[in-house]
């Protein structure tokens, strides 16, 4: 049951696509008051948990700590940091009620969850427009279910994208991706994608190249295709302004651009120097961004990563003129000592500035919004702008797309990955936690840069990461420029990374048929044990053990020189360690708490009772999987219903898809 409530003049995010009439009155959970802006207060019971919020900090239940919808570019995720990059307004509370609900607002939005007063969950923000749902349900699952049916289906992209992908910030010339190719190629390391950071581009111009490196670039890009490989670039917010820079050319003759007060340009620097953000939330100059990506796609490039989106700003032309006159003052004062720890505190202030995205004006539909009151929604319309695009340009065809920044609504057009993590093992652990969490909120395709992307990593937090992204659907190994390199061929005994890759190929068909009907069913493909085990009291809270699709569960190993873990077994099960070669064991596990030894080179996993999976002998890419010819793992007797399809068009519904398996 779903109940909608407006308050004042809302605007309209398109995050929700099913028409839901309006109630009249107050609901029937919480209090609200619009004596200052606006506020929902909930009494918690004390065993009720608090599920959603997407892309955010610390655990699966929410429950302890605040937490600010502000998508923000920072790199730094430490447990103290309230907003990240999405903005998922989504909370489920679980326990002596159950009850969902969504605040549609697209500007600044605090959840403080029991944090100010343990018993008290508050939602707030400073104006009063905003449309609240309050979803009730039999129980956090059916709520979240009952969601997803509101804001539409998630994402599907092409079937190669569940292959690995290799990325790192520094690639460049033409031989660097050579080279990476042949990197695992030479050993035998499945890759279906190396991703292409910013340095591909002209001077970190959007949709071009470096014309010394890819003189010849649709020849380069089939090249790779030869070897099963396609090239993934990277697309930022910001158009750099250069006169003869078409892009740039266009959007100023056009008002494509977001526009200060005065009706000029808006001018951000990020690393193209100064740049102008593309008014995606103006539905002309989203379709004229969105055309862009065709520039790149007539040249055979089947796939994109939206970077940059909050959008993020490194300085303003208005914040560098402040911070001039701060050190023409110091200079004019003819001060004896420059106080630097003022004048770093004005520096680092500058990036991400609230007060620049106040600065900035959307145009939409012929009405002026100035930026921060609408401050979420500009990834979302940036990856819209392409999905669109897609759409209009290739109707049939799936295209690999996804995001830094997002918000509900946006989960219909791409996925989104976790952006700038560490490498650390705590990080490891949160990158598991997140995924249920964004699964909630529609978001499907997703996964974290595995290895981490800032800090070094070291080989065995390599290995055990990438025994948790053998299950996340975005399977991408990232990492920052000037980070220790982290292609696997760059460790000792490469056999142990072929091994763990090898075997998310050979899971590929159950990952694949699994994705396939969460989004096709709206529901999870990473679930909470707690949303399959209702009943059982020790699953509720658990939270580093994830069921994955309906067959299987995983319990990753997330602390450094550990050779096992502790597990909790809501229900017989039967443990499967996968190593190299296609070797695997198998044991049956009895319901209940078991120590799991599992080495470096080992991916676990569990099967239901009475269930099986199917699984492929490993490949070199997707194409190549032989999925005529499976093995069933688990349960004697037991059946298992295959999604399968073409991988790259859009005929979902044929039920020519569905196979079913008898173990
Ligand atoms: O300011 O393109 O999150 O994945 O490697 C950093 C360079 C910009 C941030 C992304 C990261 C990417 C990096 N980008």
């Amino acid at each position: 049951m779903v109940r909608k409530y407006v308050f004042g003049n809302p605007f309209e995010t398109e995050a929700i696509v099913k028409e839901v009439e309006a109630e009249q009155g107050t609901p029937a959970y919480g209090e609200i008051s619009l004596e200052e802006g606006f506020s929902f207060t909930y009494r918690l019971a004390e065993d009720d948990m608090v599920y959603g919020l997407g892309e955010a900090n610390r655990g699966l239940n929410k429950r302890g700590y605040c937490y600010i919808s502000d998508c923000t570019d920072d790199p730094e995720h430490t447990e103290d940091k309230r907003s990240l990059y999405g903005a998922h307004n989504l909370v489920v509370i679980s326990g002596e009620q159950n009850v969902g609900l969504f605040f549609d607002y697209p500007s600044r939005l605090v959840f403080d969850i029991g944090y100010t007063r343990e018993d008290t969950m508050k939602v707030s923000c400073e104006a009063a427009d905003l449309y609240l749902y309050v979803i009730e349900g039999e129980n956090a699952y059916d709520i979240v279910k009952q969601f997803r049916k509101l804001i539409g289906r998630s994402y599907i992209p092409p079937k190669f994208a569940f292959g690995l992908g290799q990325s790192r910030w520094g690639y460049k010339t033409r031989e660097d991706f050579e080279n990476v190719a042949k990197g695992y190629r030479e050993n035998q390391i499945p890759l279906d994608m190396i991703y292409m950071d910013i340095d591909y581009m002209q001077d970190y111009k959007d949709f071009t190249l470096n014309e010394k490196e890819f003189s010849d670039f649709p020849d380069f890009v089939q090249g790779m295709k030869e070897q099963g490989i396609r090239l993934v670039p990277i697309i930022d917010a910001g158009v750099k302004m250069e006169e003869g820079y078409s892009v740039y050319e266009e959007g100023v003759k056009n008002n494509y651009f977001c526009k200060r007060e005065d009706g000029s340009d808006f001018a951000a620097a990020v690393w193209p120097g100064y740049t102008h953000f593309p008014d995606v939330l103006n539905p002309e100059a989203r379709k004229w961004f969105g055309d862009h990506y065709r520039d790149l796609i007539d040249q055979g490039i089947e796939g994109f990563w939206n970077d940059m989106n909050e959008p993020a700003i490194f300085y303003s032309k208005e914040g560098m003129e402040e911070l001039k006159q701060t050190l023409r003052k110091c200079i004019e004062d003819d001060v004896e000592e420059i106080p630097v720890w003022l004048l770093g505190d004005k520096v680092a202030a500058m990036a991400n500035n609230k007060e620049d995205y106040k600065r900035f004006y959307h145009n939409i539909n012929g009405k002026k919004i100035r930026h921060d009151k609408v401050h979420n929604l500009f990834g979302y319309n940036m990856t819209r702008a392409a999905g669109e695009a897609f759409e209009r340009i290739y109707p049939d065809r799936r295209f690999l797309m996804f995001s830094r920044s997002s918000y509900v609504g946006m989960h219909r057009y791409g996925g989104i990955w976790t952006g700038d993590n560490k490498s650390w093992w705590s990080h490891l652990l949160l990158n598991l936690k997140m995924m249920p969490s964004l699964n909630m909120c529609g978001f499907l395709y997703t996964g974290a840069d595995l290895g981490g992307f800032g800090a070094d990593t070291t080989r065995d937090l390599l290995l055990r990461w990438l025994a948790l992204g053998v299950f996340t659907p975005l399977m991408r190994n990232h990492a920052a420029v000037e980070t220790r390199e982290q292609e696997p061929y760059q460790f000792e005994r490469v056999e142990d990374f072929r091994g763990i890759i090898e075997t998310r190929y050979r899971l590929i068909p159950y990952l694949y048929s699994e994705y396939m009907k969460a989004a096709l069913e709206d529901d999870l493909y990473f679930k909470p044990l707690a949303f399959v085990y209702p009943e059982d009291s020790v699953a509720l809270r658990v939270e580093d053990q994830m069921m994955i699709g309906n067959e299987i569960m995983i319990a990753p190993v997330y602390v450094q020189n550990a050779r096992g873990r502790y597990v909790y077994l809501p229900e017989e099960m039967k443990f499967v360690k996968f190593s190299k070669e296609g070797a695997y064991t198998e044991q049956v596990l009895e319901k209940g708490h078991h120590y799991v030894e599992v080495a470096l080179d080992e991916v676990p996993l569990f099967i239901r009772k009475d269930r099986c999976i199917p699984v492929a002998k490993a490949a070199q890419c997707v194409e190549k999987i032989d999925t005529t010819n499976l093995e069933l793992l688990g349960y004697e007797g037991a059946e298992y219903t295959l999604f399968e399809d073409d991988g790259i068009h859009k005929d979902y519904e044929n039920p020519a898809n569905y196979k079913v398996l008898k173990k």
